[in-house]
């Protein structure tokens, strides 16, 4: 992309309503837009990391076996009547009427539909296990929406349902899922720490929030600093294997590290002194398994191989995606903006060109830019007529991991400059090598990918 044919609205000023680093930064790097309290227009930067965000969720699902849907955000409030939740749910439902005075609501979840969709359509335990997710916007209408995305009333979730036969099948797709989840959020360059929590409205005995630390965080947390040393890194998984599922959640939730709801200072008092930790985190996920309280309760049966009914057991997994965007800022920023880890940046690579306008430079940067483009990247060069500080600066804000700098005076001796946006530093290097290092960077991050 060009820069000059882009539509990228950066703020100068720290607009006053944003109270935490991620939302100012979102805002002053022209990402979003509010419309309403906790309402949002996704403009093309903040669209362009979003996408990616679920690009990597697809891909992850895709990886554990698990299927694509897309449900309304649109639901009738009959579902919701016969699961029961419709007058439990409270304010937080936006309720709605259509023309003919039906009970409708925007969806802050989908349960019911799924359980709806699932006995329409299968009747036998031959067709199970399965897990259905989607990647869909939700309405919550929150008492207090604030930081931007991060407690937004519209926001996109993926939302996934797993059916099976037995408990000991459900509970082998919970394992599932949380392994996939730490899977999911390393390849944002993020790390998120399943804790024990509490199952709140969607109801369950067994439940995880995936938490990432931040002083910012609205949730309470407590945990063994051990835990911290964990990395899922780069194992090759076989998420049909019950046991490999269950030592890897074992590996990664036998360390304390609970939300204040499950919080229990006694066995906390357990833990060695200098490893107990209590800090905020971000609660960018959250899996259950509560077995057959949708199933039991809107009739959604197998027939079992003994040849007869039972109800489905079931558990369902959300990751907040749009929330991804402000924790992986509130993660990654400093006193200049964003830093995007390689998994999630907008754009791969950003090109300055010092002297718009000077033929050599220009046909220089131009030839980078379709080099990176034919090497299946995505650069963003910014051929504006401006002062190189202001370049430099808007680069920082927008927080591209890597930056290519061009000018004539290093053109002079076929050399551009190479700079890190985490670490600062520069090299210099011929037009040609410079690209081989972007790609090389990135093939890594490339070959993480799943066909979906
Ligand atoms: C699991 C999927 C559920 O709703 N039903 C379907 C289950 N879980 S949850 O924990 O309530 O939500 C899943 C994740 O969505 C994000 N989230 C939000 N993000 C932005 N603004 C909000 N108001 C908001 N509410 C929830 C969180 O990341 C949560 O873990």
């Amino acid at each position: 992309m060009r820069l000059s044919r882009y539509f990228l609205p950066v703020l100068k000023e720290d607009p006053k309503e944003a109270q935490i680093v991620s939302h100012r930064l979102m805002l002053r790097a022209g990402m979003i837009k509010q419309q309403s309290a906790g309402i949002y227009s996704w403009l093309p930067l903040g669209l362009k990391v979003l996408r990616r965000i679920e690009q990597i969720v697809h891909e992850e699902q895709a990886r554990a076996g698990h299927i694509p849907v897309l449900m309304p955000t649109i639901q009738s409030a009959d579902l919701w009547r016969e699961s029961g939740r419709y007058d439990d749910y409270g304010q937080e439902m936006l309720r709605i009427k259509d023309r003919h005075d039906r009970d409708m609501l925007f969806g802050p979840t989908n349960e019911e539909v799924i359980t709806d969709i699932f006995r329409a359509h299968v009747n036998s335990y031959k067709d199970l296990p399965l897990t259905l997710y989607q990647i869909q916007w939700k309405f919550r209408d929150e008492v207090r929406p604030r930081f931007g995305v991060m407690r937004g009333r519209e926001f996109l979730m993926k939302d996934g349902y797993n059916f099976d036969l037995t408990r000991e099948a459900a509970l082998h797709a919970y394992n599932r899922h949380l392994v996939s989840y730490l899977r999911t959020y390393e390849r944002m360059g993020l790390q998120a720490i399943p804790m024990r929590a509490d199952g709140g409205p969607i109801g369950g005995d067994y439940t995880h929030e995936f938490l990432v630390l931040a002083e910012t965080g609205e949730s309470e947390v407590f945990y063994d600093s051990a835990i911290t040393e964990l990395k899922f890194g780069d194992r090759a998984i076989d998420y049909d294997s019950v046991e490999q599922c269950q030592s890897i959640l074992e590996e990664f939730t036998s360390r304390y590290a609970r939300t204040d709801e499950t919080h229990d200072e006694a066995t906390f008092a357990q833990i060695p002194e200098d490893r107990r930790r209590s800090a905020r985190g971000i609660e960018v996920g959250q899996i259950f398994y509560f077995g057959t309280k949708y199933s039991e309760s809107m009739g959604a049966t197998v027939v079992g191989p003994d040849g007869a009914r039972v109800p489905v057991e079931m558990g369902s997994h959300g990751i907040g995606v749009s929330r991804l965007l402000g924790a992986i800022i509130e993660a990654s920023h400093d006193d200049k903006g964003i830093i995007w880890p390689e998994g999630v940046t907008p754009f791969h690579v950003g090109i300055v060109n010092l002297k718009q306008g000077d033929a050599s430079t220009d046909s220089a940067c131009q030839a980078i830019y379709d080099d990176l483009r034919a090497a299946g990247l995505d650069p963003l060069y910014d051929d504006r007529d401006e002062r190189a500080g202001a370049k430099f600066a808007g680069m920082d804000l927008i927080g591209l991991p890597w930056r290519i700098t061009v000018g004539p005076r290093g053109l002079a001796n076929n050399k551009v400059e190479l700079t890190s946006r985490r670490s600062g530093e520069s090299e210099e290097m011929s037009p040609s090598e410079a690209v081989a290092r972007i790609k090389a960077i990135y093939d890594p991050v490339i070959a993480a990918g799943y066909p979906v």
